[in-house]
């Protein structure tokens, strides 16, 4: 933590520019604002003299805005999907003179990807960590490696050789954080809330308990607060992002009792995720009388052997009893499914198949078994020789419909040609319990607004598919410029 009394010697405001690695046509991806640069933005602010800094948001397909504003810093956060978008921004900020700092989800699982034109990369959780380099920078204007050295948490490069120094100590409390400053991103109508850090289970494709170490909770309190400043900031519909928001019984019932107390429940409505084998009575209870209006579950497989792999501690009756539950009190429930596990066989995914149709579902989505970086599944795809630690970013995509002629399959029994036609016959099912569930659906209202964004990002993916990838910006720079015959070079 940064000392009161601390002093700089470089007295010029601190420009920094937050980067977020997403597809700028997907309407999921872009349907809530990050939440990593306002958490960043506030820890600083709340530890570093707030006069020195200012500090801006934008997506990486917005290299133009490294020209207008021209930052100092250049912030950049991405998972590992789209990881070549962020080295290509680090690229572009380092040749128009910005220092880079890389954080996220895949540096921290792959610090060995730090790429030439990043200084630094942030391993895991950020607010110290960025909070220290901000302050080791305002000192000297750049980062020395000797300074560097005394900063938990980070990997860079001495000499070409790549340092990676001790591990940063988690955040002892979540509650004393400030909240996240969303002016940075925008309200909206949506938001998100991240209660909790962590998660008790431990699933074979998932990194979060992994990534965020011992599991730590908000309290109640802190919640129903950070719920009421959104809503006191015109959000209407609040997310929780947790993996597991109904994970502590405890937290929830007085979650539920705050809500209840303040009428929040009345302004607001919300979604979560949780897990089946957590779900009874009370939980539903608890949801409905808060105004949960949707909770989506990763009920994962159709097939009990499928399901051990992935998840351990559920069971297909778990899944069953959760839906039922959920209907019967009015909450709209979805369900994830993954096909394409090492040892799934026909009959398993038909039986995911089978499952989907005789439960009264509302939403599903159909993933493919994909590896990522830091869990159990990387590594074995990584010993099989499938996967290294130098690839092609973007074939890691859950999504086959976006990548079918690219896509990394881990299925050791099914062709990947019959994984294709599974996953489309999934996805007409898909297709088809959406049109039964819209009438009644508690978002119908917004649902002419995500068609219209969900048809724009159709036409243009189309559009991007006929023209090759071919990259549009406005800059005007000679960095641009190269960055853009690159570009051309690429796709002729
Ligand atoms: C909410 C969420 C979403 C939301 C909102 C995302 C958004 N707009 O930012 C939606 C639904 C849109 C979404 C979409 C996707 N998601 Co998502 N998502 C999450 C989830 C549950 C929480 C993310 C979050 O906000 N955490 C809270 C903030 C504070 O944490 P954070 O982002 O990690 O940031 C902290 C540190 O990492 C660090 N940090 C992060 N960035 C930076 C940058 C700098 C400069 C520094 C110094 C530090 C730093 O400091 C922050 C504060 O401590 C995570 C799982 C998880 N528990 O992290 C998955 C997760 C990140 N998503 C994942 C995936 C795969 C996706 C998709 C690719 C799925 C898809 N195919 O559509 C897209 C990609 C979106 C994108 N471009 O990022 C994977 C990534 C795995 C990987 N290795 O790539 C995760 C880890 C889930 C998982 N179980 O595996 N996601």
């Amino acid at each position: 933590m940064i000392k009161k009394g601390y002093k700089m010697k470089n007295k010029r405001k601190l420009k920094v520019l937050f980067v977020h690695a997403c597809d700028a046509l997907s309407e999921v991806e872009n349907r809530y604002p990050p939440l990593w640069p306002a958490y960043l933005a506030a820890h600083a602010r709340k530890h570093l003299p707030d006069g020195n800094l200012d500090f801006r948001f934008c997506r990486s397909s917005e290299p133009e805005v490294l020209q207008r504003y021209k930052p100092d810093i250049v912030g950049i956060s991405s998972v590992t999907q789209h990881y070549n978008q962020a080295v290509e921004y680090a690229r572009l900020a380092a040749r128009s003179g910005c220092t880079v700092i890389q954080g996220g989800i895949h540096i921290t699982s792959i610090p060995s990807s730090l790429s030439d034109d990043m200084s630094v990369g942030c391993i895991g959780e950020g607010e110290e960590t960025f909070t220290e380099l901000l302050a080791a920078w305002l000192e000297n204007g750049f980062f020395s490696p000797g300074r560097l050295s005394g900063i938990d948490g980070i990997v860079y490069r001495d000499n070409g050789l790549l340092v990676q120094t001790s591990d940063r100590r988690p955040l002892e409390s979540l509650d004393d954080e400030p909240f996240p400053d969303r002016t940075l991103t925008g309200y909206g109508y949506r938001g998100y809330l991240y209660t909790a850090r962590g998660c008790q289970y431990r699933c074979v494709f998932c990194i979060c308990a992994r990534y965020w170490g011992i599991i730590r909770y908000s309290s109640a309190g802190r919640v129903v607060n950070e719920i009421a400043h959104l809503i006191e900031n015109g959000v209407k519909v609040i997310r929780f992002a947790d993996e597991n928001f109904i994970g502590n019984r405890k937290r929830l019932r007085e979650i539920h009792d705050l809500v209840r107390a303040r009428e929040l429940h009345k302004k607001v409505k919300f979604s979560c995720w949780g897990r089946a084998n957590n779900i009874d009575q009370e939980v539903v209870d608890l949801l409905s009388g808060m105004n949960v209006v949707s909770i989506k579950m990763g009920l994962e497989s159709g097939s009990q052997k499928i399901l051990d792999y992935l998840k351990g501690n559920v069971t297909i009756a778990d899944n069953e009893r959760a839906v039922i539950l959920l209907k019967d009190a009015g909450i709209q429930v979805n369900g994830d499914f993954i096909i394409g596990t090492p040892e799934e066989t026909e009959e398993d995914i038909l039986k995911t198949y089978h499952f989907i149709k005789r439960m009264p579902l509302d939403f599903i989505d159909v993933n493919i078994f994909t590896a990522y970086p830091g869990t159990p599944v990387w590594e074995d795809a990584l010993r099989s020789g499938i996967v290294h630690d130098n690839m092609d970013w973007s074939l890691i995509n859950i999504k086959l419909h976006e990548n079918s002629d690219r896509c990394i399959i881990l299925s050791r029994k099914v062709a990947a040609g019959k994984i294709w036609k599974y996953y489309r016959q999934l996805r007409r099912l898909r297709f088809w319990k959406m049109v039964r569930a819209l009438p009644w659906s508690p978002w119908r209202n917004e649902l002419p607004g995500v068609a219209w964004k969900r048809l724009r990002e159709k036409t243009g993916r189309l559009f991007r598919k006929s023209s090759a990838g071919l990259f549009t910006c406005e800059i005007q720079s000679a960095e641009a410029d190269l960055f853009i015959e690159k570009k051309s070079k690429e796709i002729s």
